[in-house]
Parts: C-alpha cells; sequence; structure tokens
C-alpha cells in the first residue's frame, strides 16, 4: 500500500515556523513565511490548469522565487524541472520540449532564451516571470507575473514513488536526458549525505556556489538546509571568489559548497584569509579534487576539504571523505545507506584493492530512469545498480581514488595510465594554472599522453622542462610524451573539463 508523502512538505515542516529559513540579499523569510509562499504558489500553478505530474520547467537565478517554485510544483504534486540559465535559447527549448512541460517559469535575465526556446515547444501554454516584462513570447501563451500567482491550496495527494523532480544530464557527451526522482529520494538525501556526513542541524547556515539547478546545488541550498530546519543563503549572482568570500564573511555560513575549479579560484585569488572562519564543513564535489588544492586551501583557509563524488541520476553524493579520516588525493569511503562496486570490463566485480575498474552505486536515493529514454535507461540504471561511468580503485585502507572518466584512461605502452595521477604531478610545477591529459596518436599511430596545459600568469609554458618535471616525479611510462599550449580548458556548464572536445583539439 502506497504511504502518502510529500517531499515539499516534509522540509517545509523541518525547521521552527520562526525560524529563518531563507535569506537571499533581497529578502529573508521564515519557515512559515516559506510554507505560506509555497503554498500560495502551489495553489496558483493548479488555477494555471496545471495537474499532478506534469512538468513545470524553471529556468531562473537562485532567489526566493525559485525556491517556492520547486517546493510550489512539488506540493501540487507536479514536476519541479529546474533547468541550467547558462545554455542557449536552442538548447533550452530543446529540453524544454522533451520535458513536454506546460508551464516555463523564467527569470528576466534570461527572457531572450525563453523567448526562443518558446517557439521549439508548441505545449507551453503559461510563462511565469518574476519581475520581467513578456516581451516577445509568442502569441497563444498566457504570461503572468510571479507575485500574481494565486488560487486555493490543495494537497497534490502524492506518495514515495511520485515523481517529484526531473534533472536534465548529458554527462560530459551526449543529448541531455532527464532523470527522474521520487519524492521519497529527497527525504534519502537528507537522512544519508547530509545527516550521515556532514552531522546537520538547525544551527546550521548553508552557502553553495553551485546553482539550484544542479543537482549538487539543490541538495546543497534547499533539502539540505531545509531538511535540517536550518538556513539557507541564496546568491542570485554569478559567482566570483570575492562575492562568496564577502557573502561568507557577512552571512557566517557553517557550511560552504564548491567545485575544485572555485577552490582552485579562492587561492589565485586575494580575499581575505579568514573569510571561512565561520565554517565547519568546505564541501567539494563535481571532479575529483587534487590532494594538493587540498593541502593549500588548508594551509591558507585553515579549514579541511571533504570531497566527495556524487551523481545527478543519484541525485547527491554517495561517496565522500567523512570528517576526522579525510584522506587527501581519494574520495572517502561510501557515504552510509549507499554500497559501492567496482567492476571489470566483462561487469564482474572486482574485489581486489588496487585493480580499477568503473564505479557502481547502489541506494536510497537513485533515479528511477531516464524520462522516454529506453536504451540510456538500460544502459546506467542496472537493478539495484546505478552505472556511474567513473573509474575508480579500492585503497588497500577502504578509501576510493578517482582514475578519471571511465572512457578517459589510457594506455601507454600496454600499461594503464591515468589522467588524475598525471595532472596532479603537473599541478605542482609553478607554470601550470590548469591541466588535461589525453590520449593522442604519436607517429606510429600509438596512444601517448599529451598534456594540454594553461600557463599561470607570468609563465610561459615550456614542454621539455613539464616533460622532465613529470620524468622526476612518476613512472617513465606516465610521462606525457608531449605538451599542447591552450588559453583555456573547454568546460561543461557544471565546470568538468571536456576532455572529448580536447581530445579531438589535440589530434587535428
Ligand atoms: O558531480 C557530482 O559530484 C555531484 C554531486 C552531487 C550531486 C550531483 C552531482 C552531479
Amino acid at each position: 500500500m502506497a504511504t502518502g508523502f510529500n517531499a515539499a512538505e516534509y522540509l517545509l515542516q523541518a525547521g521552527h515556523p520562526d525560524a529563518t529559513a531563507v535569506v537571499s540579499p533581497r529578502r529573508t523569510l521564515t519557515y512559515a513565511e516559506l510554507a505560506a509562499e509555497s503554498r500560495r504558489v502551489a495553489g496558483g500553478l493548479v488555477a494555471l490548469g496545471v495537474r499532478p505530474e506534469e512538468r513545470v520547467m524553471f529556468c531562473m537565478v537562485d532567489d526566493v522565487e525559485l525556491l517556492t517554485g520547486i517546493l510550489g510544483a512539488m506540493l501540487a504534486g507536479a514536476v519541479a524541472v529546474p533547468v541550467s540559465t547558462m545554455v542557449t535559447g536552442l538548447e533550452l527549448g530543446k529540453v524544454l520540449a522533451d520535458s513536454r512541460a506546460r508551464v516555463l517559469c523564467v527569470s528576466g535575465e534570461f527572457a531572450e532564451q525563453a523567448v526562443t526556446a518558446l517557439g521549439l515547444a508548441p505545449e507551453v501554454t503559461d510563462v511565469l516571470l518574476d519581475r520581467s516584462d513578456a516581451a516577445g513570447v509568442p502569441d497563444g501563451v498566457r504570461t503572468h507575473r510571479w507575485s500574481e500567482l494565486d488560487g486555493e491550496f490543495r494537497d497534490g495527494g502524492t506518495w514515495e514513488d511520485s515523481p517529484a523532480l526531473w534533472l536534465y544530464t548529458s554527462g560530459t557527451t551526449g543529448q541531455p536526458k532527464g532523470a527522474m526522482h521520487r519524492h521519497a529520494s529527497v527525504r534519502a538525501v537528507c537522512e544519508t549525505y547530509a545527516r550521515g556526513v556532514l552531522a546537520t542541524s538547525a544551527a546550521d547556515r548553508f552557502l553553495s556556489v553551485p546553482k539550484l539547478f544542479f543537482a549538487y546545488g539543490l541538495g546543497n541550498s534547499c533539502f539540505f538546509p531545509l531538511g535540517a530546519g536550518g538556513t539557507t543563503l541564496l546568491e542570485p549572482s554569478r559567482p566570483t571568489p570575492a562575492l562568496f568570500a564577502r557573502r561568507a564573511r557577512e552571512e557566517q555560513p557553517s557550511l560552504f559548497f564548491a567545485v575544485p575549479t572555485f577552490y582552485a579560484a579562492l587561492l589565485a585569488s586575494d580575499v581575505p584569509d579568514d573569510s571561512f572562519a565561520s565554517v565547519r564543513y568546505a564541501v567539494s564535489a563535481g571532479e575529483p579534487l587534487p590532494a594538493s588544492l587540498f593541502e593549500r586551501f588548508r594551509a591558507r583557509f585553515g579549514l579541511e576539504i571533504l570531497d566527495g563524488i556524487g551523481s545527478t541520476e543519484a541525485l547527491h553524493i554517495f561517496l565522500s571523505n567523512q570528517p576526522g579520516t579525510v584522506r587527501p588525493g581519494t574520495t572517502g569511503v561510501a557515504v552510509p545507506g549507499y554500497a559501492l562496486q567496482i567492476r571489470d570490463e566483462a561487469g564482474a566485480v572486482i574485489d581486489t584493492p588496487g585493480r580499477p575498474g568503473e564505479l557502481f552505486v547502489s541506494g536510497p536515493s537513485t533515479a528511477t530512469g531516464y524520462w522516454a529514454r529506453y536504451d540510456a535507461t538500460k544502459l546506467v540504471f542496472q537493478g539495484e545498480w546505478l552505472r556511474t561511468g567513473d573509474s575508480y580503485v579500492r585503497n588497500e585502507d577502504g578509501t576510493y581514488s578517482c582514475l578519471g572518466r571511465f572512457g578517459d584512461m589510457l594506455k601507454a605502452g600496454g600499461i594503464w595510465v591515468s589522467p588524475s595521477e598525471v595532472e596532479e604531478r603537473l599541478r605542482q610545477h609553478p607554470a601550470v594554472a590548469e591541466v588535461a591529459v589525453v590520449a593522442a596518436p604519436d607517429a606510429d599511430g600509438l596512444d601517448k599522453p599529451v598534456a594540454c596545459v594553461v600557463p599561470a600568469p607570468g609563465f610561459a609554458v615550456d614542454p621539455d622542462e613539464l616533460i622532465e618535471f613529470c620524468r622526476e616525479g612518476l613512472a617513465a611510462f606516465k610521462r606525457p610524451r608531449g605538451v599542447v599550449e591552450l588559453a583555456e580548458l573547454p568546460k561543461t556548464a557544471t565546470g568538468k573539463i571536456r576532455r572529448n572536445v580536447i581530445r579531438e583539439q589535440v589530434r587535428d
């Protein structure tokens, strides 16, 4: 028998009604105010004709409107679909059409993309605008102001397995796919990673560089703060080290979340060293955090970074370093509630430490599949297990180390080489700001490691010197055979290096 459960109700009832739930540069709301506003939005969506399980898409900045929009859609039993604001109109149109959303909610900043997108998605009947005008919206599409939303709130009639949200992901390649998440998965990530690893409580104040439209940011800025009865500190603007260091000094967060690239940017900036003095844990995910970055951050800001890995399909982090037992350069151990396996190319489980393979995870927050993508769903969701596409090794001490994407491992002279290991060595050279190591064919057509280097300000790249530097610190077969200078590394919207693009550049 299905149990009645609604993730938004669960989040909104966790805090004391008078406690501060959300702080943005524009507004501060208590839990009672956030619940009232979310119910108003839910009622307004129902009044527009949104029915349970219909999709409501959000292309919005991190502010109170987006938060209440996501909660309101879930309260109404609809499916919240927050999407990246870093896309073109055509890309937005693709996911809008794929989702068959009836309602699109947009911040004024993205009106131009929205107008292009609407031209590709004839099923959209209503557009909700935060504070902007409706210029350019196609005829026949009704437009509404956020502040005018109104209607009687009715319980969405959801249960644990009802769809609550879809998150679009393309990985580093391929078409975007909507990973479908249940209401129960929201509670699961609050109970596993947030409580089990971060020991979150109502006293916590959460500041996240990743935005609400990423699974990582959605957990950090919505599920975890509200699930704990704590406070989320939202930041609508584009993240810069100066902005986040200032907000951290002003708002005194106890938990701070970023990706390795942002930690590197903080280290390269001149923000005061005591900017994160209020933070009890800094968290990193998205890509592996190099040990050198961990050490430099701890030396300067006095904070250990808890590095972990999650995925859009798992909703949040399932493998992580734990407070008090951090092993820099590793991703730590399974988050309580999740099981891990490393499998070889034939799918057999590898039990021996030190033998690399592909990481699989099983746990309570995995998506139910990709929307209308049969083949991709079968490939990734294998019974209890979720295929991550990441290459990992279990170390002798039980921790796990990332070796890159499964398809990123290189073979040099018949031996597997981990690009991350070579990159970590090169990052120790003062001339190297950023680096990606990929395979490129040599004169004999044999794949060899090539380092693509973005030079540090004021330095020139000297290939011979960098190769020699690797020879000193790595087994000879791992050293790059060539070095290519790049102005910047191509990255995905979430900051992951697009190795497939670099591989193409290097082969040309
Ligand atoms: O990329 C990650 O490590 C991640 C972490 C948390 C949630 C979602 C993602 C993709």
